[in-house]
């Protein structure tokens, strides 16, 4: 009976949240706005990922929201860099919602046509779960989480539109297994694209930059 109760609760949460994160995709997508909800675990690159993005943007202007549970280290960041950042503070949630960004939003200006990329927070479990209001989900995974994690969080790269692969440069010195972690993204997900990308050196992020840029707002 518990049990039952709990299910109710959660399905009625997504369905809410699936309303209004829909509602958020429409608006942007006709301001041509694209947004691209930057998924990974703490420390695998995401912001690292943003800024090696941004300079091979060739039609686009990046927008940003910065989604922590706790401080605007990345927002102070990105701002000092000349980039259009909005910060959410979720203090205790592990994933934003689409209510969150809805109201986000409301707060920013979309002058020109461009692509808002949503920094979530970092985890590889709860922000698969709850849709944003993205075009895109891109996930980032890297060489030093090990080459398992596909197999052990098979929901984030089920339903990823794009995955990278970052901190290449580290290769030599750690022991992922490529076809290993291939082996387990084409498991649940047989047709994303997954780049291979270091922050460190800038390799790859002009291929993912033409990628994202190609994306049409369907
Ligand atoms: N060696 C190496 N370090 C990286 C790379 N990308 C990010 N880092 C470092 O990893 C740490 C976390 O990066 P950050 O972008 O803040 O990760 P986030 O928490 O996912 O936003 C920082 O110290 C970065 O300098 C990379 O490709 N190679
Ligand atoms: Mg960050």
């Amino acid at each position: 009976m518990h049990d039952v109760m709990k299910l109710d609760v959660k399905e009625n949460i997504h369905s809410e949240n699936d309303h209004i994160a829909e509602h958020v995709k429409q608006h942007l997508s006709e301001d041509g706005i694209l947004v691209v909800n930057v998924m990974g675990a703490p420390g695998v690159g995401k912001t690292t990922t943003l800024k090696n993005i941004f300079p091979h943007l060739k039609t686009k202007k990046p927008y940003v929201i910065e989604g922590d549970i706790e401080s605007d280290i990345d927002t102070v960041d990105l701002r000092n860099m000349g980039f259009d950042t909005y910060q959410i503070n979720t203090f205790g949630a592990c994933h934003l919602d689409a209510p969150l960004i809805h109201d986000a939003i409301h707060h920013m200006d979309f002058d020109r046509e461009g692509i808002l990329f949503i920094e979530n927070i970092g985890n590889l479990v709860c922000p698969a779960e709850f849709s944003i209001g993205e075009h895109v989900k891109m996930l980032i995974s890297t060489v030093t989480e090990g080459s398992d994690k596909p197999y052990k969080y098979p929901l984030a790269f089920e339903k990823a539109d794009l995955i990278l692969i970052n901190k290449c440069d580290l290769l030599p010195y750690v022991d992922f297994d490529e076809e290993f972690f291939v082996k387990g993204v084409r498991a649940q997900n047989e047709d994303v694209p997954i780049f291979k990308v270091s922050g460190r050196t800038g390799e790859g992020f002009a291929d993912v930059a033409a990628w994202l840029e190609a994306r049409d707002l369907g």
